[in-house]
């Protein structure tokens, strides 16, 4: 649906790379609404929390470590299809396999250093807005582009 809401977040790398606005552009002018937007450094265990299903990885200390070591850029984005599109909007994981014109595709090599997060799932994207911004954070309004980004 044009409501469906996606996290997504630009990682310490993209921040300090200079790639917040570059990031931020391309989901702008693909046509989604920005719902919420924060800078944060919110600590280990917030960060444990967000990647809890990969705990039990070799590189979960590692990736715990490149989060926790710089502010990062959290954001909502709304719009039609808004998790999946936001997913090919980011690339592959791993950014040697990411297309050319994906944001890990023209910005990243390597796997732990890949600027960006979005959300896998509907159902992960609502437990990820809720666990990164508190009530009143994610903002409802209408954008006057609404009717000419959607039938
Ligand atoms: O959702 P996405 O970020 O594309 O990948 P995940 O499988 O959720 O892994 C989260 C994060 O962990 C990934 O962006 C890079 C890192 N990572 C890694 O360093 N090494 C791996 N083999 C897999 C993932
Ligand atoms: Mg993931």
């Amino acid at each position: 649906s044009i409501t469906e809401q996606t996290f997504i977040a630009i990682k310490p790398d993209g921040v300090q790379r200079g790639l917040v606005g570059p990031i931020i552009s391309r989901f702008e002018s693909r046509g989604f609404k920005l719902a919420a937007i924060k800078l944060v450094t919110p600590g280990k265990e917030h960060l444990e929390k967000h990647y809890d299903d990969l705990k039990e990885k070799a590189f979960f200390p590692g990736l715990i470590a490149y989060m926790n070591s710089g502010p990062i850029v959290a954001m909502v984005w709304e719009g039609l299809d808004a998790v999946k599109t936001g997913r090919s909007i980011l690339g592959a994981t791993n950014p040697l396999a990411s297309a050319p014109g994906t944001i890990r595709g023209d910005y990243a090599l390597s796997m732990g250093r890949n600027v960006c997060h979005g959300s896998d799932s509907v159902e992960n994207a609502k437990k990820e807005i809720a666990l990164w911004f508190k009530e009143g954070e994610v903002v409802s309004w209408k954008s006057a582009q609404e009717n000419w980004v959607f039938e």
